[in-house]
């Protein structure tokens, strides 16, 4: 056969393999993508192939809202462990209102979502609305603070931190500190700026304050909600400031935001936030370690101590939904790990309950 023949014969051999697997004579069965049918006509003879689970699972997620750089952080883990192929992620917030979520969480029953995710502001008066959401056989995942509601089944698990053991960690932080450095209990003279009253943060971090001071024998001169944030951080130590004049010794914010707004206070009167009480310094101890700005204040040991928060629950929810899909019963309660920040060199390790924690560098 001479060239010209010879190639005539390999394109009729190409265009008749071609033929074969377009119209699925051999082996390949082609699928249109995102349809879950075949793109191409079946060979009847061929294995039927497996159909392919196209089902998208609908995850209705109420966030409470947008008031510290933690929740960002935990909106933004949410956002991202979702956005993946297989999910689909609607989103509320609830701008700081249980109202709003308790709204969002009646239209993802509407819209028969596979999942519910709630992170709840406060954490009574759910007992309806999560009996509406199982009566629409549509499981709840509680993430971050949790519900106190009476019949516990109305949710499936939940994960988040252990609040009163980060406050008994930053209380036994300010204990060894205290002690390193030679202050007397009743020079330890505290305000708490609390965060959102009735939130699962608040009540644990204020009652680990509470029982630490009876411990210690610490004086608690008042306290009052931040709310979380900054702003209200700032006004509610200006209260504080002009009320005990020079006698607070220890600022024990319920978050970062807070601690921020009372060191500007604290500043804009003209004191310091620092490390040094015997020269007049306010020891600022906060929460979360989330915030940039926090960070770099604990650096310069105006804040003294950060009881860490870990806000990135995105994955952990993800994991929890994946294991309900194969099936798997989940733990009821899901705790996630935390460290303690300080750049101050007196204390550089606690031990709460038998367990040692290093204190690390912010
Ligand atoms: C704690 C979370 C708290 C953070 C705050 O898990 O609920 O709410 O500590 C946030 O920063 O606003």
């Amino acid at each position: 056969m001479n060239k010209r023949t010879t190639r005539l014969f390999r394109i009729c051999i190409m265009m008749l393999l071609l033929a074969a697997v377009l119209t699925g004579c051999g082996s390949g069965i082609l699928f249109a993508p995102g349809t879950g049918e075949s793109g191409i006509g079946e060979d009847p003879g061929a294995a039927e192939a497996p159909a392919p689970d196209h089902h998208t699972i609908t995850v209705g997620f109420s966030q409470l809202g947008a008031e510290s750089d933690w929740r960002s952080a935990n909106t933004q883990s949410m956002l991202e462990a979702f956005d993946t192929d297989g999910y689909t992620l609607l989103y509320q917030n609830g701008q700081q209102k249980q109202s709003n979520q308790i709204t969002a969480i009646r239209t993802f029953i509407q819209q028969e979502v596979d999942y519910i995710v709630l992170a709840p502001a406060t954490e009574t008066g759910w007992d309806t609305v999560l009996e509406e959401a199982r009566d629409a056989g549509i499981p709840v995942i509680l993430v971050d603070r949790r519900v106190d509601v009476a019949d516990r089944s109305l949710y499936t698990c939940w994960v988040g931190s252990d609040f009163e053991l980060e406050s008994i960690k930053a209380t036994a932080w300010l204990d060894a500190y205290t002690a390193k450095k030679g202050v007397s209990t009743d020079e330890v003279r505290i305000v708490n700026i609390q965060g959102t009253i009735g939130s699962t943060a608040q009540i644990g971090r204020t009652r680990g304050l509470a029982n630490a001071v009876r411990a210690n024998d610490w004086e608690l001169l008042a306290q009052m909600s931040g709310d979380f944030t900054q702003t209200k951080g700032r006004e509610v130590m200006a209260a504080f400031l002009q009320r005990f004049d020079d006698a607070i010794r220890v600022v024990y914010c319920e978050n970062d935001n807070e601690a921020i707004g009372a060191i500007e206070a604290i500043e804009s009167a003209g004191l310091t936030a620092g490390p040094d009480l015997d020269r007049g310094d306010l020891l600022v101890i906060s929460f979360d370690g989330t915030s940039r700005e926090a960070l770099q204040l604990a650096r310069e040991g105006r804040i003294a101590c950060i009881a860490e928060c870990n806000p990135l629950h995105g994955p952990r929810v993800r994991a929890l939904i994946e294991m309900l899909e194969r099936g798997e019963t989940p733990e009821k309660f899901n705790y996630v790990e935390e460290r303690i920040f300080s750049a101050l060199p007196e204390v550089r390790e606690i031990t709460v309950d038998g367990v040692r924690y290093e204190v690390e560098k912010p």
